[in-house]
């Protein structure tokens, strides 16, 4: 594994796991650490071997937000043109599964990493927020709209515009995140969770985190069509006639990712 500045990057059998590394900074997710967040996750998405990701921070911060010190003196020309935020859009076109383990703060980019994962495990002491208002900003990387759609108008108007900080219960009961864990138990539930995803069928597990992700862009009767092609598409894989027929010989199947 190549060695990066602000992430520890390793693999645990089929699972890429991202340690988020800036522990001084409570891992502010600077210029740098945002390029090898893309890097870290292009190599496992060409990685064969790997089937899903957990990205996770320390047990005070999973990341509490933008470095605010490297953006303090830019301005907007400074910011239009290095496009501060587009870096981003190599996390979010990682087509393999990704948990956040979310331990300590999630706040500002933090958070809005979180939201771009396609599950959140949180440990109870996990705090979401967004409180780039108190700064004279709004978040810059899906806070507005990926918060929005999943917990609701009222919630992320709440958040948003107060910057205030909910915790792992409430984050959970509003949509954010999948499941509270203890949080000795977080990054070993992530990655058993992460190692399961990846004992499936890789074409069944891309065909169905793609398909979830079309809800959030489509309308209902466009969306169940997509669904449905990618549904019927499966029943070109090898691994659908190896599932089925090891559920009716009462067997463990063996996907061969073909
Ligand atoms: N940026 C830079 N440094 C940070 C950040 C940050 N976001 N958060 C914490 N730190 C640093 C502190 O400056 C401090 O450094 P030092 O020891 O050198 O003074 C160290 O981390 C420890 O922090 P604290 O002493 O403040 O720790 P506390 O336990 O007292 O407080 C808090 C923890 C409440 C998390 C507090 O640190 C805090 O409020 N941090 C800032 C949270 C914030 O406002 N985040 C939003 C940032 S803006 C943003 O994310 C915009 C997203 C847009 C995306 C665009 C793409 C890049």
């Amino acid at each position: 594994d190549a060695p990066f500045e602000t992430l520890i990057v390793e693999t645990r059998g089929g699972v890429g796991l991202i340690t988020l590394n800036r522990p001084k900074a409570l891992n502010a997710l600077n210029a740098t650490m945002i390029r090898e967040l893309g890097e870290a996750l292009a190599a496992f998405e060409a990685n064969e071997a790997v089937g899903a990701v957990v990205i996770t921070g320390s047990d005070k911060a999973f990341a509490a937000g933008a470095d605010i010190r490297e953006m303090a003196d830019k301005s907007f020309s400074d910011v239009y043109l290095a496009d501060l935020g587009g870096g981003w859009r190599r996390v979010v076109e990682c087509r393999k599964p990704r948990i956040a383990a979310v331990s300590g703060y999630a706040l500002g980019g933090g958070a809005e990493l979180a939201q771009m994962c396609d599950i959140v495990f949180a440990s109870e002491t996990a705090k979401f927020g967004q409180p780039e208002i108190t700064l004279g900003i709004i978040p810059g990387f899906g806070g507005t709209q990926r918060l929005t759609r999943a917990v609701g108008k009222a919630k992320a108007m709440d958040l948003v515009l107060t910057g205030r900080m909910m915790d792992a219960q409430e984050a959970e009961k509003s949509g954010l995140v999948s499941r509270i864990v203890p949080a000795e138990k977080l990054l070993d539930e992530a990655l058993e969770a992460a190692a399961k995803i990846a004992s499936f069928s890789r074409a069944a597990v891309l065909a169905a985190k793609e398909a979830v992700d079309v809800a959030a862009e489509v309308g209902l009767s466009e969306g169940a069509r997509f669904e449905r092609r990618a549904f019927q598409a499966l029943f070109a894989t090898e691994d659908q006639t190896e599932g089925m027929a090891a559920f009716v010989e009462k067997r463990k199947p063996e996907f061969r990712n073909r």
